[in-house]
């Protein structure tokens, strides 16, 4: 089979999806009581009529398969932030004003070999460097080169039991209500070779509305899934037992947990 077969029938239900959010007038919100009306809406769209399909194709083309990857001359010359406001306490604005000497990306749960990490140390793991485009679910798409250490690099090291089948990622921003971002992946999007934790964005370093000091990109999957503001990742056997227990911020929302593209 080649590859451009299925890839082309997935961005055509894709972006159809995204076209009918746009006709129906469901991008550009910013109250957080419309974004949870149009989750709502999308959702129920995507569930009607896109995530069969796109089961179907996963099912046809395995998860392996890497996201397309574009050139220099490709990249958004605007790329919006979006999502909840960065973490704007002193704490937070004081440590990225320094170059963060403060922050620590922890890393537990179920490992062998729990860890805590400086932005230098992990600067210093070699990194990975991917032109992608992210799909937000709102309806907008953009280009960007991300560089950032590879999640295998950073599992290979700590070492997950064998029971431990999903990866969360714990941020640092709160939504009006104070409750936190948080998301998760399986072991398999996880291991993904496009799968980073990305610290530089366009050749400079994560802007502070991106996502800084560290994000994650998941190039398998919908904007949503992408965990900005990362202080810790968890290693876990089931998701129930994490915040509200759906595996991340708007899947607690009725977001689908798989988000795959
Ligand atoms: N911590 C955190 N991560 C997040 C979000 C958020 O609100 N908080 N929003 C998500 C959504 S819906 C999208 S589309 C992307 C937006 O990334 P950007 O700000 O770089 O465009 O981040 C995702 N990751
Ligand atoms: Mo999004």
């Amino acid at each position: 089979m080649t590859k451009s077969g299925p890839e082309i029938t997935r961005r055509k239900i894709l972006t159809g999806a995204l076209y009918g959010a746009a006709l129906l007038g469901l991008s550009g919100c910013d109250k957080l009581f419309d974004r949870l009306q149009q989750s709502r809406r999308i959702g129920a769209l995507l569930d009607s009529a896109e995530s069969a399909s796109r089961r179907f194709l996963r099912l046809l083309t395995g998860r392996r398969r890497l996201a397309q990857e574009f050139e220099e001359k490709d990249i958004s010359r605007y790329f919006k932030p979006n999502g909840n406001p960065p973490p704007l306490e002193n704490e937070y604005m004081a440590d990225a004003k320094a170059g963060w000497p403060n922050w620590r990306l922890e890393i537990g749960g179920m490992v062998e070999r729990p860890t805590r990490l400086t932005l230098e140390e992990l600067k210093g793991v070699p990194a990975r460097t991917q032109i992608t485009r992210h799909d937000c679910v709102e309806g907008w798409s953009a280009i960007a080169k991300w560089k950032g250490v590879p999640l295998a690099r950073i599992i290979a090291r700590v070492i997950p039991a064998p029971a431990a089948r999903y990866v969360v990622f714990h941020c640092m921003d709160r939504d009006d209500n104070g409750e936190l971002y948080y998301e998760s992946i399986d072991m398999r999007d996880a291991r993904h070779p496009q799968t980073i934790l990305a610290y530089e964005m366009n050749g400079v370093p994560l802007p502070v509305e991106h996502g800084a000091p560290l994000r994650l990109r998941v190039e398998t999957q919908l904007g949503y899934k992408m965990a900005k503001y990362i202080r810790r990742i968890e290693f876990v056997a089931d998701l129930k037992t994490i915040p509200r227990g759906k595996g991340g911020y708007w899947e607690d929302r009725g977001y689908e947990w798989y988000a795959g593209i």
